[in-house]
């Protein structure tokens, strides 16, 4: 490995670095010139969904949209490796377990299904039939349905997504843990709270009207980057952009955009962001109320002055309730208290509350530094109640911005993956395909991961992602998942979660989304929904990985009907001879989907109606609601005073769990990722110095002791009280009862830990 060093990156992000960088990734995965038409099929109306993140396309793609990180998304797809049972048989499983991720997956893609064999410790290759067959006898051995976990990583189409719950809830059970649980679930239980629906309210069009943008907790630079031509085009013509990250983020800074051929080859660029409100971990409560104070305050003086108000109160008046309780805590919370919570200054916030107040138009956009907290789903009402303030739902130019992560997962939930069905859709489900589903909750991911410890599960399937990598509390997970009888993952690459199995263990490898699915009926296209409810039809045109592959929906529908049989009676095969049926299904069971197959025909698709976006608020009261937040704090007051608070967050070269890169040029990391940022002054309180390898340690509740060693210390302009590190190298500090209680959703991003020289026996 090339040498690691650390060295400030004062570029503006994108530029000739990002091309370069892309350049690079397609050669280390082997592509050449085809790869380069791959790209450009990528994101256009004709083509297939960029297996990257959840953020939609322009509409009217006609030329190519360069992304970096979409570009390595799909180089890491369509890689030219390949992982055979010839290689698999080189190593034993033990022996893979000593390998880093970024190594694992870089063996290419998965060709056969495989079978774990105890007796040599290696996967070795199995038929498809043999492989359904030994999964069927062992889910038919449960006491219960409810001993089986269907996982669900987002990059799952909606059909293949559509066809998992049905053979789950056709099982028995609803047991459903999805990578929304770790991710945007706030989002899915806070807005209906507030605003009656679980989804953003702005489409692409909207940003070209706002005239200010706040963004929380997310980095687009890294993150979705095709973000940052709309974020490009704001900051030209003036709208306002404020940022609230510990980090400085190099594209909230600058950005030079590779499209932009003036940019490129004047070597000038733009600045993104008016401001940067380095907030603290875990301060963005504080943070906003401290903005809703000034903007009440202002509010308040206004009226007294008998001069225009500044709230939209006839908003406030004719569609929410809840404000009064709001008004009273914000009067009644103090700055002091406030200013310590956050991070930041009156002065700060006072001016945030400004620049908020002079826009006509203000979309607020959040990302995981906001949903990853223990109070994740309370910071998302609170951000929603900050829009209701001037009116900012429902209107050009305004509304709430999750930005989602993988790019089908979105879709997934609206199709039915969730342990939390209503009963409205299990009727439907019952009336469609005739049989009882099971009506009681089932595990997200946090309580799947309980049960395991508990010895109350003993089957997990996966649809996709790398579970034992990305969860909470990864140590203690993993020895769970090990107890397990049976674990299956429906996968491309092969990732640690295979070498996490069960006493019983199987690979199904499955085509990838730029590769073409064949079925019985012809080549199928699938669909996705972004993150602006837009939904749309992708097909594949490279050549699949290997004739064995079969397609996610197909082994999806392959093992239902070998786990099932004929009970109930759901025509598996018919359905994926030919997608357009298992889309007439979806249309029946959710509504919503009303004319589906005709409506993604038309290039871009079309847009799944917000209720919120036409101010129809489905909530109890029949208005928006605003909530009151009880308090500053994100999480529950730690008193050492030796405590930092830990987020853990993304390099700009990895998707989740898929190394690109040991580095991340942004921040200014080359070649490692045991590193700790942390600010000066906070390793002069400790006597830390640069470079200084250290142990960080959980300052755990539950006296588990938490620890991972091997940590470099990296001196970083962060906030005092906080410090940063990857995930998932930090996981093993996360604990799984740090979470969200009402979204289940982890505390990725707020660990308080301890720092331990390494030297003093850590
Ligand atoms: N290339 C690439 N694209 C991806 C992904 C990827 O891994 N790689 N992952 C996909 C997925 S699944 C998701 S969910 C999204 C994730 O995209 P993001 O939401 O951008 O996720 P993160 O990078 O984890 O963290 C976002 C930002 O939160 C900041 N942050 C950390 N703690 C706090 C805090 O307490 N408060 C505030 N205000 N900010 C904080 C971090 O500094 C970081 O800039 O991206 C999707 N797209
Ligand atoms: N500490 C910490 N932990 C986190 C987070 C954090 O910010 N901090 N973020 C959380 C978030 S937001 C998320 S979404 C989760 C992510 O959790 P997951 O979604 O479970 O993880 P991924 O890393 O996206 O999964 C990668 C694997 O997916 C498989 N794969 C790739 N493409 C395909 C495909 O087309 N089909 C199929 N079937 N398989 C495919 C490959 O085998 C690859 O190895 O992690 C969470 N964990
Ligand atoms: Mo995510």
């Amino acid at each position: 490995m090339s040498k690691s060093r650390i060295r400030p990156y004062n570029s503006p992000a994108g530029g000739w670095d990002s091309l370069e960088a892309t350049g690079r990734a397609l050669a280390v995965q082997g592509i050449a010139v085809s790869g380069t038409a791959t790209l450009l099929r990528m994101n256009q109306p004709q083509g297939f969904d960029c297996p990257g993140c959840a953020w939609p396309d322009p509409k009217h793609t006609s030329s190519f949209e360069f992304c970096e990180n979409g570009a390595k998304a799909m180089a890491w797809e369509a890689t030219t490796k390949r992982c055979t049972p010839d290689v698999l048989a080189r190593y034993t499983v033990a022996e893979l377990e000593t390998w880093n991720d970024y190594d694992l997956e870089m063996l290419g893609r998965l060709t056969h299904p495989m079978r774990y064999d105890s007796a040599s410790d290696r996967y070795l290759p199995v038929s498809w039939e043999h492989a359904f067959a030994d999964i069927a006898q062992i889910l038919g051995g449960l006491d219960s349905a409810d001993q089986a976990e269907f996982y669900t990583s987002g990059r799952a189409s909606n059909e293949a997504a559509f066809l998992f719950q049905l053979f789950a809830r056709a099982f028995g059970t609803n047991n459903f843990p999805d990578c929304s649980n770790m991710c945007h679930e706030p989002t899915s239980v806070g807005l209906p709270q507030s605003l009656g629906v679980g989804k953003g309210t702005v489409l692409l069009e909207d940003f070209d009207k706002a005239d200010a943008i706040l963004i929380f907790g997310q980095n687009p630079g890294t993150n979705s980057p095709r973000m940052m031509t709309p974020l490009r085009d704001a900051a030209r013509r003036g709208a306002a952009i404020l940022s609230f990250n510990p980090f400085r983020e190099r594209a909230l800074e600058r950005f030079q955009s590779p499209q932009n051929p003036v940019e490129m080859l004047s070597l000038t660029s733009t600045p993104i962001s008016s401001r940067i409100f380095q907030v603290r971990v875990g301060g963005d409560a504080a943070a906003i109320k401290g903005i809703m104070k000034a903007c009440i305050a202002m509010d308040d003086e206004a009226l007294a002055a008998d001069e225009a108000r500044v709230l939209d109160v006839d908003f406030i008046k004719g569609h929410t309730t809840g404000y009064e309780a709001l008004a009273e805590d914000m009067r009644a919370t103090p700055w002091p208290a406030i200013e310590r919570a956050s991070g930041l200054t009156r002065t700060d916030l006072e001016g945030a509350a400004r620049t908020y107040l002079r826009a006509e138009s203000a979309i607020l956009v959040y990302g995981m530094g906001v949903t990853q907290h223990r109070r994740g789903t309370e910071n998302v009402r609170l951000l929603t109640n900050l829009a209701l303030l001037r009116g900012n739902v429902g209107r050009p130019g305004a509304g709430i911005c999750p930005v989602r992560g993988h790019s089908n997962v979105q879709g997934n939930r609206t199709v039915g993956i969730t342990e939390k069905p209503t009963t409205e859709f299990l009727d439907r489900l019952r009336a469609v395909f005739g049989f009882e589903p099971p009506r009681h909750h089932g595990h997200d991911v946090v309580k799947a991961i309980a049960a395991m410890q508990a010895g109350r599960v003993r089957a997990f399937l996966a649809l996709g992602g790398n579970f034992a990598t990305a969860v909470p509390d990864t140590t203690r997970s993993q020895e769970a998942m090990r107890r397990l009888d049976l674990t299956v993952t429906i996968s491309t690459k092969l990732n640690r979660g295979h070498l996490v199995h069960g006493r019983e263990a199987y690979i199904l490898p499955c085509l990838s989304r730029s590769e073409v699915d064949v079925q019985a009926g012809g080549p199928q296209s699938i669909t996705v929904e972004d993150s602006m409810s837009m939904v749309h039809a992708s097909a594949g045109r490279n050549p699949p990985a290997s004739e064995h592959l079969r397609s996610e929906t197909a082994i999806v529908a392959g093992l239902a009907r070998a786990v099932l049989g004929t009970k109930p009676d759901i025509p598996w095969e018919d359905l994926t001879a030919d997608y357009d049926r298992i889309r007439d299904a979806i249309e029946q069971v959710f509504p919503i989907f009303q004319g589906y197959n005709a409506r993604i025909r038309v290039p871009g698709g079309f847009h799944l109606t917000s209720l919120a976006r036409e101010r129809i608020w489905a909530t109890p009261s029949g208005k928006a609601e605003f909530a009151v937040y009880e308090g500053l704090e994100e999480d529950p007051h730690q008193d050492d005073p030796e405590a930092l608070w830990l987020t853990t967050m993304r390099s700009h070269d990895q998707y989740n769990t898929t190394l690109y890169s040991h580095s991340d040029r942004y921040r200014g990391v080359f070649n490692q990722r045991m590193v700790v940022f942390v600010n000066e002054a906070e390793m002069d309180k400790r006597g830390l110095r640069a470079g200084e390898r250290v142990a960080l340690e959980t300052i755990s509740t539950d006296g588990v002791r938490r620890a991972v060693g091997g940590f470099k210390v990296v001196p970083y302009l962060l906030p005092d009280g906080c410090c940063g590190a990857y995930y998932p190298e930090a996981n093993p500090l996360v604990p799984l009862y740090a979470h969200d209680p009402q979204s289940g959703t982890p505390s990725y991003k707020a660990v308080p830990v301890r720092i331990r020289r390494m030297t003093q026996g850590g």
